[in-house]
């Protein structure tokens, strides 16, 4: 079989069991995210920070994906949220045939926000949809500025895109309008959220806007 004709069935693969994975997520109610970016911009640090915020609103289960260890399932538990590890043992990336087994053996009409943490990496996921409602790509200031234009992929189907570690700005040399154009160009209709995990700066309208999407979502089913 050819390199390309083989990327094409897994592809198709993935595109059937996101599409099953989506129909599922749908029917019991809930908001899944697929969180996705470099490795250490911030991605765990901003569901600490969300589920800090939500969990007394949200019923909340994490699904983390890593390469290797329990560790970023650990910081979750440590808050008192459920959640799963995935390791993923050398794949670069979530596809949708590991969330459905991470979720074999759970209740999902229990669970009102889904929150998925891809493995860090800012090319591979982006070409598996794991049936996801929201994509959110989360960067960093410690990154540089022309991210977005280097890896548009990441940014161009994605919903929201996280600036992470804005208490850094008076330390690292990073323009923040040009990340911005940046990730406006790649994708016009991106979301932008400025925010310090660090401090809390910047979480309150994030977490407004999860909220509001779980409530569209929620009043769509009905
Ligand atoms: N200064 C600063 N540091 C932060 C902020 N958010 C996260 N960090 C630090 O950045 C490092 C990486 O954070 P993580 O949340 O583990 O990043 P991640 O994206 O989940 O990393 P991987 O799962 O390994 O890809 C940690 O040392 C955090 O404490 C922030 O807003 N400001
Ligand atoms: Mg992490």
């Amino acid at each position: 079989m050819s390199e390309i004709k083989l990327k094409k069935d897994v592809r198709s693969r993935n595109q059937q069991q996101a599409d099953t994975n989506r129909r599922l997520f749908r029917k019991s109610g809930l908001l899944a995210l697929n969180i996705l970016g470099s490795p250490g911009s911030g991605k765990t640090s901003l569901i600490e920070q969300t589920a800090r915020r939500l969990s007394s609103k949200l019923r909340i289960l994490v699904v983390e994906g890593d390469v290797e260890t329990e560790r970023d399932a650990d910081r979750i538990r440590a808050l008192g949220i459920d959640a799963i590890q995935f390791q993923t043992h050398g794949s670069c990336h979530l596809d949708a045939m590991m969330v459905a087994q991470s979720l074999q053996e759970v209740k999902l009409d229990k669970v009102e926000l889904l929150i998925i943490e891809n493995v860090g990496n800012l090319i591979c996921p982006a070409g598996f949809d794991l049936g996801e409602d929201l994509r959110i790509v989360v960067g960093s200031t410690a990154e540089g500025a022309d991210k977005p234009i280097k890896y548009p992929e990441m940014y161009l189907h994605a919903d929201a895109c996280v600036l992470n570690k804005i208490d850094l700005l008076p330390y690292v040399d990073f323009n923040i309008e040009e990340f911005e154009a940046g990730a406006r160009q790649t994708n016009e209709k991106l979301r932008l959220f400025r925010i310090s995990c660090t401090t809390g700066s910047g979480i309150d309208p994030w977490c407004e806007y999860l909220q509001n999407s779980y409530t569209k979502q929620h009043n769509n089913m009905r």
